[in-house]
């Protein structure tokens, strides 16, 4: 059996990236046990969305202490943070930016969810995801999976309790031209040029699949292709997701793997971000698809 560490090992990797991306991996438990812990648990079953947030915040706060104190780490973007935190005393220059809890609008229904991490070497998180180092998510699904790339190609590893260790699932991945797609926002938002991908897709006989959870919807991509969208819509023309937390590390992920996002007219990755919050429209899978949807972007 080959192990994470191992595996990052024997890709040439930074031996303090390894122990970096480790460290993040370790706190997948931590978070996973989380979801049990009866208070969270109980106020999410019973109240609002605010008991929700208390367990993006958990997830937030335990992954800014322990990498904030692991010494690797000279920034950190957090999508729970209005603004990035400095850790000056810092060995290294890592630079993270993270959704530590992505689709937790689903906690309260069982649905899978995830923690989504970028890595960039030095020079601060405002960069382009092009200068991304390294990526990794985590779904907590029936099994706690981390898909990770260290710009190889993409890898998955899954936790096993008993040993301890991620083991490797998967590693590589070729995005096939997939006819799923989940589409994010209300039909009488869509701008012109959504509408007609959506007639696209209906004309080549696509399948709908969204679950709300955009680390899971992504996820299902990596193996059977096919499109994850949250569009720019008229009420909101950057759409809802965000360039730092969950364009930029998913969009390097499904490129490594062959795949490909886009705005509509450019790859997110190649935008340099102004505002640590800043959102950007997303349509990120199969490659043909994205290239047959910035065609209908350009003829608008
Ligand atoms: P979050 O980061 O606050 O969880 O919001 C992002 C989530 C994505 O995971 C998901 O794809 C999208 O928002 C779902 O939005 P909607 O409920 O509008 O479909
Ligand atoms: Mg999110």
């Amino acid at each position: 059996m080959v192990y994470l560490q191992k595996y990052l090992e024997d890709c040439g990797c930074d031996p303090d990236l390894v122990q970096l991306i480790r460290l993040i991996s370790r706190q997948m438990e931590p978070i996973r046990k989380a979801f049990l812990d009866n208070q969270f648990y109980e106020h999410t079953l019973n109240a609002s969305g605010e008991v929700q947030a208390a367990l993006d915040k958990w997830a937030d706060a335990h992954l800014i202490k322990v990498i904030g104190e692991s010494g690797y780490v000279r920034e950190i973007a957090s999508e729970e943070q209005e603004d990035i935190i400095r850790f000056e005393n810092s060995r290294r220059e890592y630079a993270m930016v993270m959704d530590p809890l992505d689709g937790s609008s689903l906690i309260s229904t069982n649905l899978a969810v995830g923690t989504i991490v970028g890595i960039y070497e030095s020079g601060g998180v405002m960069q382009k995801g092009s200068n991304l180092k390294a990526a990794c998510y985590t779904l907590f699904g029936p099994l706690t999976v981390l898909v990770v790339s260290v710009g190889k190609g993409v890898q998955s590893f899954a936790w096993d309790p008993k040993s301890e260790h991620y083991y490797l699932l998967k590693k590589s991945f070729d995005i096939p031209e997939g006819k799923i797609y989940g589409s994010g926002g209300v039909y009488k938002d869509y701008i012109p040029a959504h509408e007609k991908v959506l007639s696209y897709f209906d004309e080549k006989g696509f399948k709908v699949r969204y679950s709300g959870s955009f680390v899971a919807d992504c996820h299902q991509l990596l193996v059977y292709g096919g499109i994850y969208t949250y569009p720019a819509l008229k009420k909101s023309p950057k759409g809802k997701l965000r360039l730092l937390f969950e364009a930029n590390p998913l969009g390097y992920i499904i490129t490594q793997a062959g795949g490909a996002i886009t705005d509509g007219y450019q790859s997110p990755l190649d935008i340099q971000p102004e505002k640590v919050h800043q959102r950007t429209p997303i349509y990120i899978g199969s490659a043909g698809i994205i290239k047959k949807i910035e065609e209908i972007y350009r003829e608008q």
